[in-house]
């Protein structure tokens, strides 16, 4: 069975990672998405919340997992036994860390492959961050965030911002 980890913040959840989530799940017997808990970074959504997101925007495929996830992920794949994890990739900006932190979890567990899936040209300019930022000032995040977590994140921005 080849199983795969999909590592990230999802703060949240954004088109652009459910398009490699959905494709990953063509390519893999079992893709994790593996949410980052990680207090230092103020995410904006908890844990538990980010995991409940993506679970709803996940639920028709089948061969998907929603996680989570402290310390090191290549420590967090070889428990769950998957042997690749899958990044997104943008634009230039995007390849340097990921190119580091490629690297870097190579050097930390040489039998986890890292795979780079290039990012579908609708989704090339989203990110976390923007949609926020969009959000705040009330601009429409459709075609940005999927449709069922619009009204969850409008409310968590006016609720904490
Ligand atoms: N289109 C395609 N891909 C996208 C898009 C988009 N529009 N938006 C984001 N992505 C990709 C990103 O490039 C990334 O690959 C992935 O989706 C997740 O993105 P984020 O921003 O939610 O998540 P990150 O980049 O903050 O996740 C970082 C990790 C949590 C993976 C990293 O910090 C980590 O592994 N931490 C654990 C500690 C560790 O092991 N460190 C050592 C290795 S450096």
């Amino acid at each position: 069975m080849k199983i795969a980890v999909y590592p990230g913040s999802f703060d949240p959840v954004t088109c652009g990672h459910l398009d490699i989530i959905k494709r990953s799940c063509k390519v893999f017997d079992k893709v994790i998405v593996a949410v980052l808990n990680n207090s230092a970074k103020h995410p904006l959504f908890s844990v538990s919340e980010r995991m409940e997101l993506i679970g709803r925007c996940t639920k028709d495929l089948p061969n998907c997992e929603v996680d989570s996830f402290g310390g090191l992920l290549v420590d967090f794949a070889k428990k769950k036994n998957a042997d690749t994890v899958i990044r997104g990739l943008r634009a230039i900006s995007d390849f340097e860390y990921e190119f580091q932190m490629a690297l870097l979890n190579k050097k930390l567990n040489p039998e986890i492959e890292t795979m780079f899936m290039v990012t579908s040209l609708n989704c090339l300019y989203i990110s976390s961050s923007v949609v926020k930022e969009i959000c705040l000032y009330g601009g429409n995040t459709q075609g940005l965030i999927p449709d069922e977590i619009i009204e969850d994140v409008k409310y968590k921005m006016e609720k904490e911002c």
